[in-house]
């Protein structure tokens, strides 16, 4: 039995002030820990003191990236041996946005995931297709090789470890969900090429978000399918109670 996760990506928003009275406000409010996994990924400005004043709860503090290596002439980047110290122990990597932003790519999600597991980090891989690519049904060879490499050299057992969090780009901040119905089909492959990679057990292990417009009024419709183990959420992650709602949903 798969523990669902519930992640919220807050992206670029919120100031220093927003974001600690944000776990103030929900922290004695999510559900047990037993229940759902509740994580909210913030700007790495704001993530000592939320991580503080989460100290205790259910409530868990994720970056949005992280470099892959400790220390070094990277300017601007975040390193994974100062999130374990500030007892951050969840990151976002190569979402979408810093695929097409930021030059991330299938290497260096692979770097990443490799690193979060060196410093007791758990990565939320992302994957998706682009609208083209779905057009061009390439969704299916896309999301195969997004996890093929993102997956290399990664041992059975941190495998299972590693949050995926399935996010086809044309949803993502549009306000055009995914069908339930085609984000399980995806998430399914997901699952199938773990099984290839590893076998079916450790890809029963793996849990599985999808990620795109999650808001409350769609988040059933996500949880009740097969592959589906939670949702990474932007805009509708911002709000204390929308974000509550989500993670009741997810329980
Ligand atoms: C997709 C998602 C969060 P939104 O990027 O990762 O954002 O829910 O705003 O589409």
């Amino acid at each position: 039995m798969r523990k669902p996760i519930i992640a919220g990506n807050w992206k670029m928003n919120k100031t220093h002030e927003e974001a600690v009275s944000f776990i103030e406000e929900i922290k004695g409010h999510v559900p047990s820990g037993n229940e759902v996994e509740t994580v909210v990924c913030a700007p790495a400005l704001f993530l000592k003191e939320m991580n503080d004043k989460a100290a205790g709860s259910d409530v868990h503090i994720g970056a949005q990236t992280m470099h892959f290596e400790e220390s070094g002439a990277f300017t601007g980047e975040i390193s994974p041996a100062a999130l374990k110290d500030l007892g951050i122990t969840y990151s976002i990597i190569g979402h979408s946005e810093r695929r097409e932003m930021f030059n991330e790519t299938d290497e260096s999600v692979n770097q990443k995931v490799h690193a979060a597991f060196s410093y007791g980090i758990t990565p939320i891989m992302c994957c998706g297709e682009s609208l083209e690519q779905r057009e061009n049904n390439e969704t299916e060879k896309v999301v195969r090789a997004q996890v093929a490499k993102g997956f290399e050299g990664i041992s059975a057992e941190k495998a299972s470890d590693v949050v995926v969090a399935y996010e086809p780009i044309w949803a993502i901040g549009t306000g055009k969900s995914s069908s339930a119905e085609d984000a399980d089909e995806t998430c399914g492959t997901v699952r199938k090429v773990l099984a290839e990679l590893y076998d079916q057990d450790t890809a029963e292990k793996v849990r599985i978000q999808y990620g795109g417009s999650v808001k409350p009024e769609n988040i059933d419709g996500y949880m009740e399918k097969e592959h589906i183990d939670g949702a990474l959420v932007g805009g509708a992650s911002l709000k204390p109670d929308a974000f509550l709602k989500l993670v009741e949903a997810g329980a």
